[in-house]
């Protein structure tokens, strides 16, 4: 099983990517921004827990997304390979996430880090916010607010990984087309 981590801030491709490679390559997707919002859209307590941080462009707790991700990985183990998609965003949790995959005799083949100047970010995020109505693309204080919350907490997630030489940066600014077939080269490398 090949497990691949998409990285980058919000709103550099990862989700989009993340159903690309999913298509070409059959691989199981684990979005943790898309499991929140399905917990908010059933209002369970981890749902209305997660939302308050979600609506400022604040990152959900630790604990909660690791919880979370426990479950959804203890159950898909006959996956020919997991994507993990906005998971992990702190050091904490890629750390847990290695503790989780040790246990299965398994651990992280690469992390593909998406490269994209912010007020790209800004722009790509605003126009997904008109189109799809999501809250926390709508506002763009929100959106600024996400992005800093990337480069305080998450970005040092990819040092992390960079000592254990598995993180490979891939320019983010081209085309939905051109990036995904810079993201082939190197799973190629990894599949074959
Ligand atoms: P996510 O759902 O992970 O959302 P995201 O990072 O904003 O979006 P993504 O990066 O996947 O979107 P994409 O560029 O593909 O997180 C939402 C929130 O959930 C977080 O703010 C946080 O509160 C919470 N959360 C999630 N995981 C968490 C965790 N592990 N810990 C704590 N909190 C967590 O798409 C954006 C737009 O750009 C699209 O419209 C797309 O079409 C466009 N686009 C993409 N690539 C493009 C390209 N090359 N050219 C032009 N447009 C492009």
């Amino acid at each position: 099983m090949i497990n691949l981590i998409l990285f980058g801030p919000p709103g550099s491709g990862k989700g989009t990517q993340a159903e690309n490679i999913v298509k070409k390559y059959s691989f199981l997707h684990i979005s943790t921004g898309d499991l929140l919002r399905e917990e908010m859209k059933n209002e369970t307590k981890l749902g209305l827990k997660a939302k308050n941080f979600m609506d400022k462009g604040d990152l959900v707790p630790d604990e909660v997304v690791i919880g979370m991700l426990e479950d959804k990985l203890r159950n898909n183990q006959q996956a020919k390979g997991i994507i993990f998609d906005g998971f992990p965003r702190t050091v904490n949790q890629a750390k847990a996430l290695d503790r989780m995959l040790e246990t299965l005799n398994k651990s992280i083949d690469r992390v593909l880090s998406l490269k994209v100047n912010d007020e790209v970010l800004v722009e790509r995020l605003l126009k997904r916010g008109a189109i799809s109505g999501r809250a926390d693309d709508r506002n763009e204080s929100v959106i600024r607010n996400r992005i800093e919350k990337y480069w305080n907490k998450t970005s040092p997630v990819a040092e992390y990984y960079d000592s254990k030489c598995v993180l490979m940066e891939i320019p983010g600014e081209g085309s939905i087309g051109e990036t995904f077939e810079l993201l082939c080269g190197q799973l190629e490398m990894l599949v074959e």
